[in-house]
C-alpha cells in the first residue's frame, strides 16, 4: 500500500488534455514486422554477499535493455510481468509525446500483466536508456537502450556499455522519506568547497548513502570482467543510471577519447577523466596496448570515497582486485569540462523566438526543490527556444529534457557553441544557458534526474499551445 501511494504520488502531473484519445493510435504499426518482446521482470541479484530483490528489464533470453539500428523503426511490445504497475520512459529518443512513458503523460501505467505496442522511428541513433520515471528507477528499473549510428554497425570496435545505479537495500519510498524528515536516509553535508569566489558556502554533494554502487548490477567486490583482445578497440557505451549519484569516469592507465555525450557526437576530446552526471551517457573510444594486459575503468562517485567500475582484460591476463574505496574523493562536478566540448552538429544559427528564465532552488532544509519560473514554458511549433538556467541552490542538479535534445549555448555568463545533448548538469551557484528547436509538440517533462529532488518539486513542462 505503502509503495502504491507514493508511485500515485509520482505520477508526476495530471492526465493533460491536449492530445486526442487517438494518438495512442499512432502507437499501432501496420506494417506487418515483429515487434520485439520487452518485458518487465522481477529478479533477484547479489549485493555485498545478500540476495537484493530488483526489477528487470529483459529481452528474452534475458538480455537487458535494446540494441537497435539507427534509421530503424522503434517497434517494441512492452509487457509487464513484475507485481506492480509501472511505465517505461525511452531516455534519449525522441518519439511523439504519447509514447513518451511518463506515467499520465499521457499514458497510464501498464498494469501487472498488461502489454503495450511502441513503434515510432528510432531517430539518428547514441547510447540511451530506459527507465521507470517513478521510484522504481531506484530498483534498477533501468537498462541500456543502444541505438547504433549507421558508421558504427560495421564498426571495428567491440562494444562494452557500462551501466552505472547507486543501491540500496532500503525502499525508494523509506530513502525519500528519510530525506523529507531529515533523519535517516540522509548522509548529511558533502563538506566544505569554496566555489567561484563564494568560499564559506557550504556546498551538499551526496544526500544518500548508498550501500553500494554497481556497474551492470555488480560491485568492484565482484566486478564484470569483459574478455577484450591485445591491441584491441572499444566503444564503451556509460549510461549513469543512478538515482542520485553523479560520477567521474576514470580510465586508468588507458588513454580515451570521448566521441559523443548523451549519444551526440562532439569534437572528440582526449584524457582521462570524464564527468557524467545522472541521465547522461558517454561514449569513449579506447585503444588498448598491444600486449597482455587487465584494465580496470572506474566510476568515482563525486566527493566521495565509493567508486564501481569493471575491468577489460586480455586472455591470461591476471586481474588484480579492486577496492570498493578510493583513497581519495572524486571530483566534484563544474563546468570546466562542458565549456571545453562542441558538438559535430550544432543548431542551426538563428535568433530565439521565445526566452525563459529559470531559478533552480531549494534546500536539504525539508527537502523542499523547485524550479522557479518554471509554470509558463508555453512554445509554439516552430520556435527556437532559449532557456537560463540559475541555480541558487547548493545541490548540483542534472536537468533533462524529454522529447528534445538541446544545445548547451551558455555557461556561467559566457555564450559557448557547445555540446547538442538531453541532459545538462548544473552545478551549485552556477549559470547555464540551452537552446533547442520546437518540433515535437507535446507536454514534455523538463526536471532534475536527481530521483529524490524530482520527487520534491523539481519538475516542469515544456508545453506547446498548439499541439500539432
Ligand atoms: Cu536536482
Amino acid at each position: 500500500m505503502y509503495r502504491r501511494q507514493f508511485l500515485n504520488r509520482l505520477m508526476l502531473g495530471t492526465a493533460a488534455a491536449c492530445l486526442p484519445a487517438s494518438a495512442f493510435a499512432a502507437s499501432i504499426d501496420n506494417s506487418g514486422a515483429s515487434p520485439v518482446p520487452l518485458s518487465i521482470t522481477d529478479r533477484t541479484i547479489e549485493v555485498n554477499g545478500r540476495a537484493a530483490r530488483v526489477y528487470g528489464l529483459q529481452r528474452p533470453g534475458g538480455a537487458p535493455g535494446l540494441v537497435l539500428n539507427a534509421g530503424d523503426l522503434f517497434n517494441v511490445t512492452l509487457s509487464n510481468q513484475s507485481a506492480e504497475p509501472t511505465l517505461i520512459h525511452w531516455h534519449g529518443l525522441t518519439p511523439p509525446w504519447a509514447l513518451d512513458g511518463v506515467p499520465d503523460n499521457p499514458a497510464p501505467l501498464l498494469r501487472p500483466g498488461e502489454e503495450r505496442r511502441y513503434t515510432f522511428p528510432v531517430g539518428e541513433g547514441g547510447t540511451h536508456w530506459m527507465h521507470a520515471h517513478t521510484l522504481q528507477e531506484q530498483s534498477l528499473l533501468s537498462a541500456p537502450l543502444i541505438v547504433r549510428k549507421a558508421d558504427e554497425q560495421g564498426e571495428d570496435r567491440q562494444e562494452v556499455v557500462m551501466l552505472l545505479h547507486d543501491f540500496s537495500f532500503k525502499s525508494p519510498e523509506e530513502l525519500l522519506a528519510g530525506l523529507q524528515s531529515g533523519g535517516d536516509g540522509r548522509q548529511g553535508m558533502g563538506g566544505m568547497h569554496g566555489m567561484h569566489g563564494m568560499s564559506g558556502m557550504q556546498m551538499d554533494i551526496n544526500d544518500i548513502d548508498f550501500d553500494a554502487y554497481l556497474t551492470n548490477d555488480r560491485t568492484l567486490d565482484d566486478p564484470e570482467i569483459i574478455p577484450v583482445e591485445k591491441g584491441g578497440r572499444v566503444r564503451l557505451r556509460i549510461i549513469n543510471a543512478a538515482a542520485a549519484t553523479a560520477f567521474t569516469l576514470d580510465t586508468i592507465a588507458l588513454r580515451a577519447r570521448l566521441a559523443a555525450v548523451d549519444g551526440r557526437e562532439i569534437a572528440p576530446v582526449a584524457g582521462r577523466y570524464f564527468p557524467v552526471s545522472m541521465g547522461q551517457r558517454l561514449d569513449l573510444l579506447l585503444d588498448l596496448p598491444a600486449g597482455e594486459g587487465a584494465y580496470p575503468v572506474l566510476a568515482l562517485r563525486e566527493g566521495a570515497l565509493e567508486q564501481t567500475g569493471l575491468i577489460l582484460a586480455t586472455q591470461g591476463a591476471s586481474v588484480s582486485r579492486l577496492s570498493t574505496k578510493a583513497e581519495t574523493s572524486g571530483p566534484v562536478l563544474d563546468t570546466a569540462f562542458e565549456a571545453g566540448l562542441s558538438a559535430r552538429q550544432p543548431l542551426p544559427q538563428t535568433d530565439a523566438t521565445r526566452r525563459f528564465n529559470l531559478t533552480l532552488g531549494g534546500s536539504m532544509n525539508g527537502y523542499q526543490w523547485s524550479i522557479v519560473g518554471g509554470d509558463g514554458l508555453n512554445v509554439s511549433r516552430g520556435d527556437r527556444v532559449q532557456i537560463a538556467m540559475r541555480n541558487m541552490s547548493m545541490m548540483g542538479h542534472p536537468m533533462h529534457l524529454h522529447g528534445h535534445h538541446f544545445q548547451v549555448v551558455g555557461l556561467n555568463g559566457r555564450a559557448i557553441n557547445g555540446a547538442v545533448r538531453d541532459t545538462l548538469h548544473v552545478p551549485a551557484m552556477a549559470t547555464v544557458e540551452i537552446a533547442f528547436d520546437a518540433q515535437n509538440p507535446g507536454r514534455w517533462p523538463f526536471h532534475c534526474h536527481q530521483l529524490y529532488h524530482m520527487a520534491s518539486g523539481m519538475m516542469a513542462y515544456v508545453n506547446y499551445d498548439r499541439v500539432g
